[in-house]
């Protein structure tokens, strides 16, 4: 196994299957995803001179199985379901390396688990963390049992959006004008490529459904199973984004109005076809009343009724309908200052709460806006604990440099996860969600994201869909350590480890100093959401607004002045945010308007810190560019990906600049305020 010829390997280089491949390596037991593994390990074997043999046979557990020879055995143990279908056992110790799993799943994920950790799974300290020799047994189990990537790719190449909308990584990987792409071979790795990180189901077509698109629930249905088909035998289940108007659209009713008994016949009979053709099918994505798309609103009727008439349907097969909660009015009036679309989703979806199907799983963006690059977390997460919540991630970076600027995402997700509505450890995000969500970024690039180091955004949203609670930076080298296998080294090469840490670590925190201050967001070129337009929204209907004028800027989202969106969060964050003197900093512009002389907690005046910040975040990638440019990097990560990513940093500069002189420029002549450093504002 290994990715064809003329793609980056990502984080499945040859090199990394080495200290499996090079070893005894036995697997125990059957069923098609075993004969994934059987297959992977052959392969490595093949490679890099190693045995491998397989019994089909399921092993008897515990230190049976790991006598049974093999530096390293991988085991099928039917009776180990306290490990569930995905989790696995790890004993190791001693040199010799067991994998033991109740299902193939769990084998597959341990394999790369074993993958991960590399040389040191066989001759490192056993995994415990205390350093103990001897034989250690280890268990891991994902937190969330869906992990899912949605891509917005159209089938049809939409006149504004093209073939994938927000999509930074050439065409899809699935779609090519109009058709399914001829040769699926890219999707099989793409799969095994999002099992070696964790990830478990794909949507794999956009949320926005147009004509053509609608038509993949029947007479296209085909479409779908052959991408099911490449993504079955690495534990991907494939899930499907559909139209709430498909019984209009595609079966000729007059309406489609959930609580109309031919709509609920037609998906009942439409989602059966679904499952004959594609037995282990995930389920639906509904973008409903949201930026032009049909909903049950048209009906008077409310989410909930629309999403368990699809709950309803799914439930029989094993499905689940992901419903998304991104509902607000995007004909707004700039003149009207309270209507607010950071309330919208909690306003419609909170009162729903208790009202969803077992089969409905509510789809969260992390923030109440949209993706921007500092938001605080979304209210509607701790607001309803009766309903199956998934969080939404942006994994292509629409709103954080569209792949071409370096922003490393895991940090901000880590935050996002960590974030406690109550005091109480059960009251995280993390621990509210029942599933993880990531818009993909992945496309028909040779390198799969555009930006090489934009690979590090998927692995690290697969890692943490696994593990919530992973360290980034820790993630980051897991990363680095497969992408770069010689940066695990030594001298130069543990170099190149540190270079890119170095690189990536902060390069969020970097990016949110060069682009929009202090949480207010929206500061983008509209439509296409790259560059700087700092009053590009602010006198459109979308609701996205930062009100700057000669005295100050901000939001005023108080309950007491404003338009109360501090009020949806509970106590002790309602107060916090309301309160001028605690809210941090970070945040301060999403929920205060305040004037220009502000001082921050840092010390610093809201001007000041504006001015402060754009320099430094400029500063800061031009440093990252000295770093890529060191003698050794390009021969240690290839000359390709160096080339590639340097084309990506110049444009970072010019950009970074640009946003720099841009905003500056724009809050100098609105406050007339000068730089307490005199630099020189354009
Ligand atoms: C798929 C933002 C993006 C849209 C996207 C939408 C969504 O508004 O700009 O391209 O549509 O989010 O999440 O549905």
């Amino acid at each position: 196994m290994a990715i064809a010829a003329g793609r980056h390997p990502a984080w499945l280089p040859q090199g990394a299957f080495r200290p499996v491949g090079s070893r005894r390596v036995l697997v125990r037991g059957s069923g098609p995803l075993v004969d994934t593994v059987v297959a992977e390990v052959a392969g490595a074997c093949a490679r890099h001179g190693g045995t491998a043999r397989h019994l089909p046979g399921p092993a008897a557990s515990g230190p049976a199985a790991s006598g049974e020879g093999g530096d390293l055995v991988l085991a099928l143990v039917p009776g180990a379901t306290e490990l569930g279908t995905e989790g696995f056992a790890l004993t190791r110790g001693d040199g010799r390396v067991l994998v033991e799993a109740a299902a193939g799943a769990g084998l597959l994920y341990g394999l790369f688990h074993v993958v991960r950790l590399g040389e040191g799974a066989f001759t490192g300290p056993a995994g415990d963390g205390t350093g103990a020799r001897g034989r250690v047994t280890e268990r891991h189990r994902p937190a969330y049992d869906r992990r899912m990537l949605d891509h917005w790719d159209n089938v049809d190449v939409h006149p504004v959006m093209g073939q994938v909308e927000r999509g930074y990584a050439g065409g899809s990987l699935f779609w090519q004008a109009g058709r399914l792409r001829p040769d699926l071979s890219p999707v099989r790795d793409y799969a095994r490529l999002l099992a070696a990180c964790g990830v478990n189901a794909v949507a794999v077509n956009n949320v926005n459904v147009h004509r053509t698109e609608a038509r993949l629930l029947t007479d296209r249905l085909a479409d779908v199973a052959a991408i099911a088909a490449q993504l079955r035998p690495y534990g991907v289940r494939t899930h499907l984004s559909v139209s709430f108007a498909a019984p209009m659209l595609l079966g000729g009713l007059p309406t489609a109005d959930p609580l109309d008994p031919a709509v609920r016949a037609w998906w009942a009979e439409a989602t059966r076809g679904v499952y004959a053709a594609i037995p282990d099918f995930g389920g639906y994505v509904v973008k409903a009343d949201s930026e032009g798309q049909p909903g049950p609103f048209a009906y008077g009727r409310t989410h909930a009724d629309g999403a368990n008439l699809l709950g309803e349907v799914l439930a029989p097969h094993g499905g689940v309908v992901h419903w998304r909660a991104f509902v607000y009015d995007h004909r707004q009036d700039w003149r009207d200052r309270r209507t607010d679309r950071a309330n919208a989703a909690y306003d419609h979806f909170a009162p729903l709460d208790g009202a969803f199907h077992e089969a409905v799983v509510l789809q969260v963006k992390h923030g109440p806006m949209d993706f921007q690059p500092r938001e605080p977390v979304s209210p509607v997460i701790g607001a309803m604990p009766r309903t199956r919540l998934a969080v939404e991630l942006q994994v292509t970076q629409e709103y954080t440099g569209q792949q071409r600027h370096l922003v490393h995402l895991a940090p901000m997700w880590s935050q996002v996860l960590a974030f406690r509505f109550g005091t109480a450890p059960d009251t995280s995000v993390a621990r509210s969600a029942g599933g993880l969500v990531g818009v993909s970024n992945v496309g028909d690039d040779p390198f799969w994201t555009g930006h090489p180091l934009a690979q590090a955004n998927l692995y690290a949203f697969g890692r943490l869909a696994w593990d919530p609670q992973a360290d980034p930076a820790t993630v980051l080298g897991e990363w680095i350590d497969l992408t770069f296998p010689g940066a695990a080294g030594t001298g130069a090469d543990a170099d190149l480890r540190a270079t890119v840490h170095a690189m990536m670590d902060r390069s969020w925190l970097t990016y949110e100093k060069y682009t929009a201050p202090l949480g207010v967001g929206w500061m983008v070129t509209p439509g296409d959401h790259y560059g700087p337009a700092v009053d590009g929204y602010e006198y459109s209907p979308w609701g996205t607004y930062h009100f700057a004028d000669r005295d100050g800027v901000g939001v005023d989202r108080t309950v007491a002045t404003g338009t109360g969106n501090a009020g949806r969060y509970p106590h002790p964050w309602s107060a916090t945010y309301e309160a001028l003197d605690t809210c941090p900093d970070e945040l301060l512009l999403f929920f205060h308007h305040v004037p220009y002389g502000h001082v921050l907690h840092s010390g610093r005046t809201v001007i000041q810190h504006i001015y402060d910040t754009h320099v430094e975040g400029v500063e800061e990638v031009e440093a990252t560019v000295r770093a890529w440019r060191r003698p050794g990097v390009a021969e240690a990560v290839g000359a390709d990906v160096h080339a590639r990513v340097l084309e990506r940093l110049r444009e970072q500069v010019r950009s970074a600049r640009e946003w720099r002189d841009q905003v500056m420029t724009y809050f100098f002549r609105k406050s007339g305020v000068p730089d307490a450093h005199g630099r020189a504002i354009p």
